[in-house]
């Protein structure tokens, strides 16, 4: 008798548990209740009278988003006036809708923030007072709105502040390494969020909450595939499909890119070639540029990776990277498309130090490439590792669209089990000087174009994206997204200024969490970085899973062992880039490469990047090398048990689901960082030959064991 009732006790008790727990899927854009009880009757009367100057699907998305807010801020919908004088408070449109009730100079003033600005303030008419918030084009006017939400949420709004913004970059890109199967190379949050099997039939919700975080962002483009590229998407079944996520994604400004495989004249017309001169080649890429802009007339242009890794490209047929990039943009010209051509390039046939490849290839061909071409470099030249120097393409050429490419997913940064957050170090690369064109040019400065003219810019970053219910797998690594889309739009945002932001929309107001949360975030990069590769150590991670430490990883291609980049021996450690070695300091400006060349005035943080040093090299502090390599590693474990401790003294005042949630991953990311100082110390030492340092945390274990562990299905791969 009882069982029944007991029963149905016991699962309404877990339908409201869990309906109070956060599972992180609304991301940043969970619109808590408004506490404050004056911005609560200001945003009420607000939105209690909103008035639309014309329509059109942006518009439709405002609603929807205007709706989702309102209900779960203030428990009601708006009210949506028909007339806009009678019951009206916030007005919404164009510059050009509103040309009528703002000012001439206002109008100036809104014209000059281009397509993608906004401006919201007070407008007065016949002694009445109306909120508006107005762009050039709706898109503006979308960015507008969710940066209007956002103040609200974190309880900066103030009516009689006027406030403007614009992007300084043009494509604010995410580049998914998403494959047809779904797999994602290097996703560490499920797989890929495109369903490819249930398009173009079946719209998949998650398409549209996508889409609206990119925009509250102002994340503009989506490249949907893989790098690594598969021809099959451009066959016209998938563009059927993909067509269906850019009407999705069109009314929030969201342009679709594809990855081209070089090779697909082959695969999918039987061409017996690829060559970029063929005519048959070119009329191919033309006639499939055409018929992708029939389906997607908005179609944003290809990304290519070529030459790369094994990827197909125009070296086969004795046709150099301009001449490859520039077919395909005239395929894509007439469309006005884009044609984004990737400078991750390195030749295991080729001896030279594989950070001076990409630069070799490119700087001869600077000014040959077409206008509608963009170079996508990596942040640093070797490969998205926890910390890199600017990559030396940046400044170097000058004739060239350049865009910038970060990881946002973790590949090298402890993926999905580790909190890292990654604004600080993509802050410092944008922040770098240098030095050309310009003695204040910066990496940023050139991204923006202002040191070349550039008129068409990008940042692009690959995604972190995936189907777990949280989208990325870990909930901090939300902040990587959310960060890589604020600094796209403002290269000059700083990390710290960010990370409060997103603090306080994910985790809200209260000072003591925003701290302390910050505190962890700020932190974090600097510890990665300690406990994986210190001083400029770089590319030590497992063989192709790059999960976990795996210094003595050899064999097979040299630049893809751990060796080749660390050079440990009896001697000394780190990769000589000096005249002495290598010679890579020369592809940077002569102020770096003369500083940078010296060890005692290079920044620490680079030294093994560019010396091969003596295990007693005495660093500033008057440490020797070894003893320094192993304070790094011991400092990096206890800054995690530190952000450890912090989060502990937060429980009372977070989610349930999250606090548990992080504080699950974070005792993985202590007992990793661990294994990280007693795996690499432990290496290190057989060639060193020296005692830790007494006052570290003795490293512990086995070497052979730390060699012997094996990780046949982590994912990514
Ligand atoms: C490396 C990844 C590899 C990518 C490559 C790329 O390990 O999976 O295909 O970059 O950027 O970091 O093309």
């Amino acid at each position: 008798m009882y069982k029944p009732i007991f029963l149905a006790a016991v699962l309404w008790f877990c339908i409201s548990l869990n309906s109070l727990a956060d599972d992180g899927y609304k991301l940043w854009l969970d619109y808590q209740p408004i506490q404050e009880a004056e911005l609560k009757s200001e945003i009420e009367l607000l939105l209690g009278g909103v008035y639309f100057f014309g329509e059109n699907p942006t518009f439709e998305a405002i609603k929807n988003e205007l709706g989702l807010a309102s209900k779960s801020m203030l428990e009601k919908a708006p009210t949506y006036t028909e007339d806009r004088l009678q019951n009206t408070r916030l007005w919404i449109g164009t510059r050009a809708q509103l040309s009528q009730v703002l000012s001439l100079t206002k109008q100036t003033e809104i014209k000059a923030l281009g397509t993608d600005g906004y401006w919201r303030g007070t407008v007065e008419l016949d002694g009445k007072a109306f909120y508006a918030i107005v762009g050039n084009q709706p898109v503006g006017v979308l960015y507008g709105v969710f940066n209007w939400l956002n103040s609200i949420q974190s309880n900066t709004f103030d009516k009689s502040t006027e406030l403007s913004d614009a992007p300084k970059i043009n494509l604010r890109m995410l580049n998914h390494w998403d494959n047809l199967d779904r797999t994602v190379e290097r996703g560490y949050a499920g797989f890929s969020i495109w369903d490819w099997h249930r398009l173009p039939g079946y719209i998949d919700p998650r398409y549209i909450d996508y889409a609206r975080a990119n925009a509250s962002l102002g994340i503009n483009a989506v490249s949907l595939t893989n790098v690594n590229a598969n021809a099959l998407i451009l066959t016209k079944d998938f563009m059927k499909k993909a067509k269906v996520l850019a009407d999705v994604f069109r009314p929030y400004g969201i342009k679709v890119f594809l990855t081209a495989r070089f090779s697909a004249p082959i695969q999918l017309e039987g061409l017996k070639t690829a060559d970029p001169l063929d005519p048959e080649v070119i009329s191919f890429w033309k006639k499939k540029a055409d018929e992708i802009y029939s389906f997607i007339p908005d179609f944003g242009g290809f990304l290519v990776k070529a030459n790369s890794e094994g990827q197909p490209g125009p070296h086969e047929y004795g046709r150099n990277h301009a001449e490859g990039a520039n077919m395909l943009a005239d395929a894509l010209a007439p469309h006005g498309g884009v044609l984004i051509w990737r400078a991750f390039v390195y030749s295991h046939e080729d001896d030279v130090d594989r950070h001076m490849q990409a630069n070799n290839e490119f700087v001869p061909l600077d000014g040959k490439f077409k206008d509608n071409v963009i170079i996508q470099i990596k942040n640093g030249a070797i490969d998205f590792q926890p910390r890199e120097p600017f990559h030396p393409l940046y400044g170097a050429i000058n004739q060239t669209n350049v865009g910038m490419e970060f990881q946002i997913t973790q590949e090298y940064l402890g993926q999905a089990t580790n909190l890292v957050y990654l604004a600080p170090m993509w802050e410092e690369v944008l922040k770098s000087n240098t030095y050309k064109p310009s003695p204040t040019s910066t990496v940023g400065s050139i991204l923006e174009g202002d040191e070349t003219g550039q008129k068409k810019t990008l940042i692009a970053g690959v995604s972190n994206i995936g189907t777990d219910r949280n989208w990325t797998g870990h909930l901090f690594a939300q902040s990587n997204w959310f960060a890589f889309g604020k600094l796209a739009w403002d290269p000059e945002a700083p990390s710290e200024e960010i990370a409060e932001e997103w603090i306080k929309l994910t985790f809200g107001q209260d000072p003591e969490v925003v701290s302390a949360i910050g505190e962890i975030l700020m932190g974090s990069h600097e510890a990665a970085v300690d406990y994986m590769t210190p001083l400029g150590l770089h590319h030590i991670m497992g063989r192709s899973h790059h999960y976990g430490p795996g210094p003595w990883v050899t064999g097979g291609r040299a630049d893809w062992t751990a060796p080749y980049y660390h050079q440990a021996d009896s001697l000394g450690i780190g990769f000589d880039r000096t005249d002495a070695g290598s010679g890579a300091l020369d592809q940077y400006a002569p102020e770096i490469a003369k500083q940078w060349s010296d060890p005692n005035q290079i920044p620490e943080k680079y030294l093994l990047w560019f010396h091969h040093l003596p295990w007693d090299f005495k660093l500033k502090n008057g440490d020797t090398l070894w003893e320094e390599i192993a304070y790094h590693y011991d400092r990096g474990v206890k800054e995690v048990r530190e952000m450890q401790e912090t989060w502990a003294s937060l429980e009372p005042k977070i989610d349930p689901e999250e606090f548990d949630h992080v504080r699950q991953l974070l005792n993985i990311q202590q007992e990793e960082a661990e294994w990280w100082r007693n795996a690499c110390l432990l290496y290190f030492q057989t060639f060193s030959k020296r005692p830790f340092p007494t006052d570290i945390e003795q490293p512990e274990g086995d070497l052979e064991y730390y060699k012997s562990l094996m990780f046949p299905n982590a994912p990514g791969i």
